[in-house]
C-alpha cells in the first residue's frame, strides 16, 4: 500500500509536470489529493483514469497526507509548509522558501550528488519534514558539475544561464507564444508578465536586483552551490539571462578544479554519471540544445573542452541544457519522494 501523495498547486505548469512524472514513473502512491487555491478548486482533473476534483488548499488538506509535493510559490509554502510537517507530512517544496534554513535538506537525489543530505528522513516513523528541491538552474548546473567536483574539487564556477520562459510559469510561456505571433504580424507585442519585449530579444533574468548588483536568481547558484556541496570556500559567480526558449535551460560553465582533470577523463565521468547524457560531436557541430531535451529527464553536457586560459588541466569549459519543468523541478521532486518510498 503506497503512501498518499498531495500535490500542492496541480494547475500551475509544475504542479501539472507533477502528475505526468508521477505517472511516467508509475510511482506507487495509494492514494492522490489534488490542491489548489480557492479560485481552481472544483476543477475536474483525470489522472490515469480516474476523475479526480480539486480541493481548495486549507489546513485540514493534510490530515493523512504522507508526502507533499509543493509548487505554489514561496507564500503558499510558508504559510502550509509547517503546517503539513505538523501533521506528519514530508514536505518536498519547490519554492526558495527553506532552501537556505539550517537543518532543511537541499538535495539533488541522484547518487553522484547528495541524497545523503535526507538520509535521516524517513517516511516510517511518520515524523513530518521538509526537504527542499533547488533552484532550476542549480539542478541542472550540478547534475553535471558535481560528479567532476567529486573527482578533481572545483576551486571556482563562472556560470552565464539561457533561460527559458518556463521558469517564469506557464501565463510567461504563453505570453512568449503570443508575443511571437503579434510580432510577426506587425502588431505591438503584448508585454504584462516581463515588462518587455520577449519574443526575438533576451534580457537579464527578471529577478530583483541587489545592492551588489547580482539578481536573486544568481545568488542562489552561489548559495544553493555551497549548500549542496557542504562547502563555503568553492567560488562561484554567475550571470543569468531569459531567452526565449520555452521550456529548458541552457548554461555554460567555465571551471577551475583543485586537481587536474583532463578532456578525456571529464568525458568518461560525464558519461557514467546517472541523469546525464553527454552530446559532444565535435564533427557534427552537435551539442546539447534546449530542444533536445524539453521534456526529458536527463541534463545533456557537451562542448567539453579544456580551458586554453587556465594554466595544465586545471580548467574546463562546458555546456549544459535541461529541462526546466522537468529535472529543474518535477522531476527532481519525485524522484526525492521515491527515495524515501
Ligand atoms: C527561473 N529559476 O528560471 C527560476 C524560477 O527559486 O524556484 C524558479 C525560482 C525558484 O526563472
Amino acid at each position: 500500500n503506497g503512501p498518499t501523495v498531495a500535490v500542492v498547486g496541480v494547475t500551475g505548469a509544475v504542479g501539472q509536470e507533477f502528475l505526468s512524472v508521477l505517472d511516467d514513473r508509475d510511482f506507487p502512491y495509494g492514494k492522490l489529493k489534488l490542491l489548489a487555491s480557492k479560485r481552481s478548486a472544483g476543477k475536474h482533473m483525470t489522472f490515469q483514469d480516474r476523475d479526480y476534483v480539486v480541493e481548495e488548499l486549507t489546513d485540514e488538506s493534510f490530515n493523512g497526507v504522507d508526502i507533499a509535493l509543493f509548487s505554489a510559490g514561496g507564500s503558499i509554502s510558508k504559510e502550509f509548509g509547517p503546517v503539513a510537517v505538523d501533521k506528519g507530512v514530508i514536505v518536498v517544496d519547490n519554492s526558495s522558501a527553506f532552501r537556505m534554513v539550517d537543518g532543511v535538506p537541499l538535495v539533488i537525489p541522484e547518487a553522484s550528488v547528495n541524497p545523503d543530505a535526507m538520509a535521516h528522513i524517513r517516511l516510517s516513523n511518520k515524523k513530518g519534514a521538509l526537504i527542499a528541491n533547488p533552484n532550476c538552474s542549480t539542478i541542472i548546473c550540478l547534475m553535471a558539475v558535481t560528479p567532476l567536483h567529486r573527482h578533481a574539487k572545483v576551486k571556482r564556477m563562472v556560470v552565464s544561464t539561457y533561460q527559458a520562459a518556463s521558469g517564469a510559469g506557464a501565463a510567461a510561456m504563453a505570453e512568449l507564444e503570443q508575443q511571437t505571433r503579434e510580432v510577426l504580424e506587425g502588431k505591438e507585442p503584448t508585454c504584462k508578465i516581463f515588462n518587455q519585449q520577449y519574443a526575438f530579444n533576451l534580457f537579464s533574468h527578471n529577478s530583483s536586483v541587489k545592492e551588489n548588483g547580482y539578481n536573486e536568481e544568481e545568488l542562489k547558484l552561489v548559495k544553493e552551490t555551497r549548500k549542496i556541496w557542504d562547502d563555503d570556500e568553492v567560488r562561484v559567480t554567475a550571470t543569468c539571462v531569459r531567452v526565449p526558449v520555452m521550456r529548458a535551460h541552457a548554461e555554460s560553465i567555465n571551471l577551475q578544479f583543485e586537481k587536474p582533470v583532463d578532456e578525456e577523463t571529464a568525458r568518461q565521468i560525464l558519461s557514467s554519471a546517472n541523469g546525464v547524457t553527454v552530446i559532444d560531436d565535435r564533427d557534427a557541430n552537435s551539442f546539447p540544445t534546449p530542444l533536445k531535451v524539453s521534456s526529458t529527464d536527463d541534463v545533456a553536457v557537451g562542448r567539453i573542452r579544456r580551458d586554453l586560459s587556465q594554466d595544465g588541466h586545471h580548467g574546463l569549459d562546458i555546456f549544459v541544457c535541461g529541462d526546466q519543468i522537468r529535472k529543474g523541478a518535477a522531476l527532481n521532486a519525485v524522484q526525492i519522494a521515491e527515495k524515501l518510498w
